[in-house]
């Protein structure tokens, strides 16, 4: 019997690279606890795979391929859905990149690619989604941040500058929208199974390192951040705004 405060039912959820990964898994989460997913991604076929994926194991799921870095789609996408009558109830801002190099031989284009993709990509569709979140009086954005939203670590500046971000956009988006009925939260994954990891994981020092540094002394793996993704989504934290909950073994608890 699933508790009513986590029941989706009805709800039609965003989520930004939800073709795989950290995306995919919170998806999924968010489809079991009956929501509507919109599955986004830059490759249509990629995305076209996932929803035949979602829809065969009995969910309810729609295409919604757009770049997210460029404002023109998403623009296009926002228009798409309201011409379909479609109510974006629920927005995860989880599309991101990794890019690993010492500052000293980052350039800038690079760096910019990560800050376009992990931060101004959260800024530019939160604000078309609140747009029409504050019209209806409600809403729920979730942003995906990181360990890095609160930890340096080196080679990773961009994408720790970008998770960085991410902590005090949804701050921001707080002060502005908590009073249209909109809660903005986010989650801060640790190191968690991913493609983007996969070379960490297979670096033997670094894969002792991170169970070391771990009170959990294991990674994460992509479905525990379902919990923590259906609470942010649900009626169970309409009083809850501008908060990050780390899903992270403890990592960023201990020295
Ligand atoms: C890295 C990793 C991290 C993790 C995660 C930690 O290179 O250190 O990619 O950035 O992916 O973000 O929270």
């Amino acid at each position: 019997m699933t508790n009513p405060l986590f029941d989706l039912t009805g709800k039609t959820a965003l989520v930004t690279g939800s073709s795989r990964g950290l995306g995919r898994a919170m998806a999924e989460g968010l489809a079991v606890a009956g929501a509507r997913i919109l599955i986004n991604g830059t490759d249509p076929e990629r995305v076209a795979q996932a929803v035949a994926e979602f829809r065969a194991a009995g969910h309810q799921a729609d295409a919604a391929p757009f770049d997210v870095t460029n404002e023109p789609e998403i623009l296009r996408a926002f228009e798409g859905f309201d011409a379909a009558g479609i109510a974006v109830d629920i927005l995860v801002n989880n599309a991101g990149i990794q890019f690993r190099k010492p500052m000293v031989e980052l350039a800038t284009a690079d760096w910019q690619r990560v800050i376009d993709t992990n931060l101004t990509s959260a800024f530019m569709i939160g604000r078309e989604a609140a747009k029409r979140m504050i019209a209806r009086g409600h809403g729920k954005i979730v942003n995906i941040g990181s360990l890095t939203s609160e930890l340096a670590r080196a080679t990773v500046a961009p994408y720790t500058v970008a998770k960085g971000g991410i902590k005090m956009l949804t701050r921001a988006m707080a002060a502005e929208w908590a009073q249209h009925g909109i809660q903005a939260n986010a989650i801060g994954p640790g190191y968690m199974i991913t493609d983007m990891n996969q070379a960490l994981i297979e670096n033997p020092s670094f894969d002792a390192w991170v169970k070391g540094r771990t009170p959990a002394r294991r990674w994460g793996r992509p479905e525990e951040l379902v919990g923590a993704a259906v609470f942010l989504a649900s009626s169970a934290s309409d009083y809850v705004n501008g908060q990050i909950i780390y899903v992270d073994g403890g990592m960023s608890s201990v020295l």
